[in-house]
């Protein structure tokens, strides 16, 4: 899967206006200047129908730009789920599944009285126009219902988009994805800013133009990294206005009131050393080093899977995440974890008192930081001297707690770059889940082909369910890494398509179907998409699917000195589809965490110059997902995990290590839609290789399911 915006400006922690665009998204918005970092923007649609033969039901999907892991709603079953009991979390499928209450969800929605109310807050605060940003306080890419406060106030749904207020105007800015969808939500109240269309203003260039004669402009500062606040406050007062100010109370939360989703408050597990594989005390002396290289007084920890990892802690606050709300300060002599103490289980407790982390309650984090700030302060020349480290999505409200710029400094998270670097017991957790991963994909694909040529008709959801039940009876599973993309015929070309419930497509039998899903297991997350075609291909499926196909190999067979990048790899993936005029617009990998965010930064695979700033190295575990799409007609994606080990080689010039990938993916690619003739021997081999590879690991574990053996040894067959 490819990922959302907000995700990767997080993940590659990159200076905002040098970040990566994520694999689905269109040309960089105002919102989020990554928007397009992984994925470049989506094709534009075709209005001319494709050619398919059957009676396909392709419709626009709802969410059309739904990053690939969308944002989930609040549903009854959400709320009511009883947590279950410690020391294995279950994440509860039905709020992690395409079961959305999705319905309702491109109404407009009337927000006469919800701006009214706004507004009155507005002239209390004295402010004349107010910002209200996606993002949780954490730069979540997804969010949980309480934090949907854009949403609530512009009723557009959609996952990326920043809404500004003024007491006459109303304007929700957001990107491609997101025009339809848009389009239909918003009520005559808003204006919609369209991202990256000529002309069209981002909404901080937006905001600038309104607060001009003396205006002011505020905002939560929770939920806007320093960075954009600072760049944002630079822009109004260039243009006349007064200032950004930052509001200690959030104005939507007044406005929602009562109707405010709670807090979630799941229940926070210990992640057991035999699948974290190395315990808190040692991730904490490590970070301690990199502090004491930088001269640090401190890191102060924003990012929720940061905190899960330093932590071995994992929750369930946010939908496909596994992490929960929480910060952490982490200095020379002391590591404080704030946090909700009643979601902490005893061992977890113990775990953490026997590994010397403070417990203190979640808000308490600003008050600290506040303290630190003023100590810091105190003391001039350990002022001079240290500063606080914050990643630079962390939030403005945390730098200003901390003593602003003087006090702090941006810097790529040293816990990202630790977390990216997997150690041997996440790495066998890596290839054992996907080995239990590629046995559920197996039976699915299995049953999926004997359903569609024996007639049955099945919705794109209705399969995905089958998908996710096989998932579920695997050892250590937790819940799905994001919303399955079940797609037929021209739905596939839709790069984040998310299938509705109730209101998707019938699956058919003669078109090409892809399927891009993963899941979350105790000992690591797997990210597989697989394209097939249970009926006869045409020409031009075959074709692309084979250069898809040729370019995934050619990457995974790649070897390369230490020190190489994502961005000068990419190319291996795309050269086949480049020698025929063709490309996709995304990203061809990303980083992938263990039981953890299934995007994760800071490395990558892709064609933005960002890439260039990361090299891959040994332990990195990441996607490999070219792909080609014909608007309107199918779409192709072929991603398979893959871990950078260190491979031998005659020489080693430079001195340097050389690298290559272990794929950990076991699914068999479909051989109806393979051209052999478009093979050379070296990619049949590797294709014989892999099948052999499959079919050791996975036959032993697939029972008595004689429709799944079948179908593994037809598609195993040797090349
Ligand atoms: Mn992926």
């Amino acid at each position: 899967m490819s990922l959302p915006p907000a995700a990767w400006l997080r993940i590659l922690s990159l200076p905002k206006t040098s970040r990566l665009v994520p694999r689905t998204f269109p040309a960089a918005t105002a919102t989020s200047p990554a928007l397009g970092a992984f994925l470049v923007p989506p094709h534009s649609r075709r209005s001319s129908s494709s050619n398919l033969s059957v009676q396909t039901r392709t419709r626009t999907p709802k969410r059309p730009a739904a990053p690939l892991r969308v944002q989930q709603r609040p549903t009854s079953a959400l709320r009511g789920s009883p947590p279950t009991p410690a020391p294995f979390l279950r994440l509860d499928c039905r709020r992690h599944s395409h079961d959305q209450a999705a319905a309702a969800e491109m109404e407009t929605v009337n927000t006469g009285e919800r701006l009214e109310a706004l507004r009155k807050l507005m002239v209390e605060n004295k402010i004349d126009i107010y910002v209200v940003p996606s993002e949780d306080a954490h730069s979540s890419e997804y969010i949980a219902p309480c934090d949907g406060r854009r949403e609530f106030i512009s009723g557009f749904s959609g996952s990326a988009g920043c809404a500004v207020v003024s007491f006459d105007k109303a304007a929700l800015a957001t990107d491609g994805r997101y025009f339809n969808q848009a389009a239909k939500q918003l009520d005559n109240n808003w204006t919609l800013l369209k991202q990256g269309i000529q002309d069209v203003p981002t909404w901080q260039e937006w905001v600038a133009t309104e607060s001009a004669n003396g205006k002011t402009v505020g905002v939560d500062p929770t939920l806007l990294a320093s960075s954009t606040a600072k760049k944002l406050a630079g822009k109004i007062k260039k243009s006349g206005g007064v200032d950004l100010v930052a509001l200690p109370a959030n104005l939507v939360d007044q406005v929602w009131a009562a109707e405010r989703p709670p807090h979630p408050a799941e229940p926070v597990v210990l992640l057991e050393t035999r699948f974290a594989g190395k315990d808190t005390k040692s991730k904490l002396a490590d970070l301690r080093k990199e502090l004491d290289k930088k001269n640090a007084a401190g890191f102060v920890v924003s990012l929720l899977d940061e905190v899960a990892w330093l932590f071995n802690l994992r929750g369930n606050d946010i939908p496909y995440n596994p992490v929960f709300f929480s910060y952490a300060i982490v200095t020379p002599d002391e590591a404080i974890l704030y946090v909700d103490k009643t979601k902490l289980s005893d061992a977890c407790q113990a775990y953490l008192a026997d590994n010397h982390v403070t417990i203190k309650p979640y808000d308490a984090i600003f008050s600290d930081a506040k303290q630190l700030g003023e100590l810091a302060a105190r003391d001039k020349t350990a002022a001079e001297a240290k500063k606080f480290l914050l990643s630079n999505q962390t939030s403005w409200a945390l730098a200003l707690a901390l003593g602003g710029e003087e006090h702090t400094e941006e810097v790529r998270s040293p816990i990202g770059d630790a977390k990216a670097v997997k150690n041997e017991t996440e790495l066998e957790g890596m290839r054992q889940c996907h080995i239990r991963d590629g046995v559920a994909l197996i039976k699915y694909f299995a049953w999926l082909e004997h359903q569609l040529t024996t007639g049955v008709q099945l919705d794109e959801v209705v399969a995905a369910d089958k998908l996710e039940a096989l998932r579920a009876v695997q050892e250590h599973y937790v819940g799905l890494s994001f919303p399955t993309i079940s797609s037929t015929g021209a739905n596939a070309a839709v790069i984040h398509y998310q299938p509705e419930r109730g209101n998707c497509s019938v699956l058919d039998p003669n078109a090409i179907y892809l399927c891009d899903s993963g899941a979350q297991y105790l000992d690591g997350t797997t990210d597989t998409t697989r394209t097939a075609h249970f009926g006869t291909p045409t020409a031009a499926e075959i074709k692309a699917y084979t250069l898809v196909l040729k370019g995934n190999m050619a990457l995974d067979m790649a070897i390369f000195p230490k020190g190489t990048t994502g961005f000068a790899l990419d190319a291996f993936a795309r050269q086949f589809l480049w020698q025929e005029g063709l490309d996709y617009r995304h990203g061809t990998g990303h980083g992938v965490g263990s039981y953890l965010n299934v995007h994760e930064g800071p490395i990558g695979i892709g064609t933005r110059k960002q890439y260039a700033d990361v090299a891959l190295g040994t332990g990195n575990v990441t996607s490999i997902e070219p792909g080609f799409y014909e608007d309107g007609s199918y779409g192709i994606r072929i991603e398979n995990m893959a871990i950078v080990r260190e491979v031998k080689t005659t020489h080693t010039f430079g001195d340097k290590p050389y690298l290559g990938f272990e794929h950990v993916t076991m699914v068999p690619f479909c051989r109806a839609l393979i051209d052999t003739s478009l093979l050379t021997e070296r990619e049949k081999k590797w294709l014989s290789d892999y099948n052999k590879d499959v079919v050791d690991k996975t036959k032993a574990l697939l029972g008595d399911d004689e429709l799944a053996l079948a179908w593994l040894e037809k598609e195993t067959q040797p090349f």
